[in-house]
């Protein structure tokens, strides 16, 4: 019954709150999102449901079994909170990725990096050429944690010259209105 709640809970509140996250759909462009190593691609043709056409593509044709990123900007996070993070995705069938999945890194009010949490929660991607959705609810436990950022993450294959790449698009990240604490 609690966990009923809680999802009621968080249905609700997925539909009423925020985004702490600058252009998390794509619509016109890339900005907010960078990785000083790596172009990615906007695909002005190509979207998930929800806010339709304009999605960040990118990958790598190095394959060696490495994991290529794409992060947001930092945005403010109150430690102690729930938060929820989502992403539609679609792996093409030409892409030979190994994994696709998001992860949050946190940092202190310097912007010192304090780590990654949580971290490998691999999408599934047994439907290619498919627009899907992942969501996963966690909480701010990383000590003095005040910014935070979303980081996509593309898996490259073992070995071979194929192209490793996956879309993304109307990706979430936002802060519970309820603390944790009142659902142990
Ligand atoms: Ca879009």
């Amino acid at each position: 019954m609690k966990y009923l709640i809680f999802l009621l809970t968080l249905v609700t509140q997925f539909s009423q709150a925020q985004s702490l996250l600058q252009n998390g759909t794509f619509d016109q462009n890339l900005d907010h999102w960078d990785n000083p190593n790596l172009t990615p691609v906007w695909v002005s043709n190509d979207g998930a449901p929800a806010s339709g056409n304009g999605s960040i593509q990118f990958g790598d044709t190095f394959n060696n079994s490495g994991a290529i990123w794409m992060q947001s900007d930092l945005m403010p996070v109150v430690e102690g909170y729930q938060y929820i993070m989502a992403s539609s995705y679609k792996k093409p069938s030409d892409s030979v990725t190994n994994g696709l999945w998001m992860s949050i890194y946190w940092y202190d009010e310097m912007n010192n990096y304090l780590g990654e949490y949580p971290w490998d929660q691999r999408f599934s991607i047994n439907q290619a050429d498919t627009w899907l959705d992942f969501d996963y609810v966690f909480e701010n436990i990383i000590t003095d944690a005040t910014k935070a950022r979303v980081v996509l993450w593309v898996l490259t294959a073992d070995s071979g010259n194929g192209n490793s790449y996956g879309l993304f698009d109307d990706v979430i990240f936002f802060q519970d209105t309820v603390f944790v604490s009142d659902f142990d």
